[in-house]
């Protein structure tokens, strides 16, 4: 909660990280919980005490047999009893569609103009028993995915070999990495550090070992890696001109292009 106020300032109001999402659906639940808990058990508490056997007997008391329902003794049961059915349905209810709309955020991520311009694409490839990433300027690592801070990251994910899953847990970001489909997540680091991917898929020998890193640094820091990683990328993937004159590289043009085009939108902020 203290987080998202102070984090305000760096992203738009109504963008949020799946972790705090995550969070709140768990303080909800917990609060509504334990609100009806303490309810539900003081009043059986207090009936219980209520009723209890004095010794003195109530004659009137008219107890149900054994398979018979009760027929409402004093008045109001039966209002008590639909009271008690509405506020379950009304707090049920309430529950799942808040719950719903939490969960197709968390499916969709940010969505509008500024998170359709202000994001950056990795594709993400597990292989055994590795993590490969690709940047939109072609940039490729292996193990360690660099991003900036409070940027909106999307994830391609998927897998050069047999079913991997890439889970973040503290992002709580997870989803399955699937040979010839792509699975898409997102997630907004707001402090800087390192988080751990693991593989969730038990996928072969090293799957124990099959770790990563996602390294989130601040703004400049990374646009300054961006950029000398892009630039080596294109100098590295460029082939040396050869006479047939089929020598330019279609991977530097489209890292450009479209590296130019994602990064447009980041560094505008
Ligand atoms: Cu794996």
């Amino acid at each position: 909660m203290l987080d998202s106020l102070a984090l305000a300032h760096q992203v738009p109001e109504d963008w949020r990280a799946q972790a705090e999402v995550f969070n709140e659906l768990f303080f909800v639940f917990l609060v509504v919980g334990t609100l009806v808990g303490v309810v539900v058990v003081s009043y059986t508490l207090y009936n219980a005490y209520k009723n209890r056997d004095d010794g003195q007997g109530r004659e009137e008391f008219d107890a149900p047999q054994l398979g018979e329902l009760p027929t409402g003794q004093e008045g109001g049961k039966s209002s008590k009893l639909f009271l008690s059915f509405g506020l379950s349905a009304i707090i049920v209810i309430s529950l799942v569609v808040y719950s719903y709309g939490l969960l197709l955020y968390v499916e969709q991520g940010p969505s509008g103009d500024v998170a359709d311009e202000q994001n950056m694409e990795v594709d993400v490839t597990g292989i055994q028993f590795i993590w490969q990433y690709e940047y939109p300027n072609g940039v490729e690592t292996t193990g360690t995915m660099r991003v900036p801070r409070g940027e909106l990251i999307r994830l391609a994910v998927t897998s050069g070999d047999v079913w991997h899953n890439f889970g973040v847990p503290d992002l709580r970001v997870k989803t399955d990495a699937i040979p010839g489909e792509y699975s898409h997540t997102w997630f907004i680091a707001n402090e800087t550090g390192s988080y751990t991917i693991k593989c969730y898929e038990l996928c072969g020998s090293g799957h124990s070992d099959m770790t990563g890193e996602i390294v989130v640094m601040e703004q400049e820091e990374f646009d300054e890696w961006y950029e000398s990683a892009g630039a080596n990328v294109t100098e590295e993937s460029t082939p040396t001109p050869t006479p047939g004159g089929h020598g330019e590289a279609s991977v530097s043009t489209v890292g450009d292009g479209s590296a130019s085009a994602h990064r447009a939108g980041v560094a505008a902020r």
